[in-house]
């Protein structure tokens, strides 16, 4: 445990990807007790650079990292109630390209770990403890409805007909986290991000084609943009993704009128939009325009979300209100984090 307090404990499943490099120095600093977990040491992973410099005034922060990797099937997973926590952040996921490279690695990975942790916290959940589980849901679990070529705007009960594996792997998470909900008692929560954006670097996603701009954008290069000028999908910048995460947490339970929901920020934009923003803050920027597969998954995903619900139920409200604000500030993340040129 990183320190001891009256704060919420906390267990972060899934500590060494990219919203964890937010949530994490996010919960810390509200005082929570935090246990993180992933299947690798911490020096391993996308967030050690960024723990190393949140945490350096306590060396000792990696006495609270357990490595586990729960994700094959059958297991003996006690995690929770071996930690007993108030909150678990369960962030471990496989991306959607990697996942359609390999369907029964993003099964195994996306699924069972998942299932592994619905299970435990049913076995731990009563009337006088019931911990609370977060689960991030994501764009692609929606797909175009039959007969739909153009683009469309996913309001929270759209149709959930995803083309990719990932998509599917969502869809099914969410599916069975109402059923232990329902079944079992469990308290389950989940909001459906947009694609994300941090200083965690691009990791196998198909929206990374954002992320690799703004990192080619520092490294003074000209970024391949691997979707078509015109692509569109909504993007949130990571503060806000935790902040909604954090949000949903704290929310009563008795007014969620549902388990899951759309969140997201400003206009979605284009790539060649986002483009021209970083060109607003970096006169010269250039980006190569080379689509491959990855604009297909892209494609396959809502032109931008309705999050009604989310505002109406828990008071949603994200706090980056336009794409140049958060360019502006994602590049200055960014800057502070590695050498550039720019
Ligand atoms: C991905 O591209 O796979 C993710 C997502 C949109 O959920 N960033």
């Amino acid at each position: 445990m990183l320190r001891w307090h009256n704060m919420a404990r906390i267990l972060v499943i899934g500590a060494g990807g990219q919203v964890a490099a937010d949530l994490v120095p996010a919960l810390d600093a509200r005082g929570d007790d935090l246990t993180l977990v992933d299947r690798v040491p911490p020096e391993q992973t996308a967030t050690w650079e960024i723990f190393h410099r949140h945490f350096h005034d306590r060396p000792r922060w990696t006495e609270s990292w357990k490595v586990m990797d729960a994700s094959q099937e059958p297991a003996d997973y006690r995690l929770i109630s071996e930690t007993r926590p108030d909150v678990v952040y369960h962030l471990a996921a496989m991306l959607s390209a990697r996942c359609e490279q390999d369907p029964a690695a993003c099964w195994r990975a996306n699924m069972a770990l998942f299932r592994n942790v619905l299970q435990d916290l049913a076995e731990v959940t009563t009337d006088d403890y019931r911990p609370k589980l977060l689960w991030p849901s994501s764009i692609a679990a929606f797909g175009p409805p039959p007969g739909n070529r153009g683009g469309y705007v996913a309001d929270n009960e759209y149709p959930l007909l995803p083309q990719t594996m990932y998509g599917v792997s969502k869809v099914a998470s969410e599916v069975l986290g109402n059923y232990y909900a329902d079944r079992h008692g469990v308290d389950f929560r989940s909001v459906r991000f947009p694609g994300l954006l941090n200083t965690a670097p691009p990791g196998g996603g198909s929206s990374d084609y954002a992320n690799a701009m703004y990192f080619g954008a520092v490294e003074g290069s000209e970024p391949v943009c691997f979707v078509r000028p015109q692509a569109r999908i909504p993007f949130m910048y990571m503060a806000d993704a935790v902040k909604g995460l954090i949000a949903l947490a704290d929310a009563e339970e008795s007014r969620l009128t549902r388990r899951v929901y759309n969140i997201t920020s400003f206009a979605a934009p284009t790539a060649e939009e986002i483009a021209a923003s970083i060109a607003r803050e970096i006169p010269g920027f250039r980006v190569r325009y080379e689509p491959d597969e990855r604009q297909e998954y892209v494609d396959s995903w809502p032109d931008d979300f309705d999050d009604a619900p989310a505002r109406d139920d828990w008071g949603w409200r994200p706090g980056v209100a336009d794409l140049d604000a958060m360019t502006r500030r994602l590049l200055a993340d960014i800057r502070a984090v590695q050498p550039q040129t720019t």
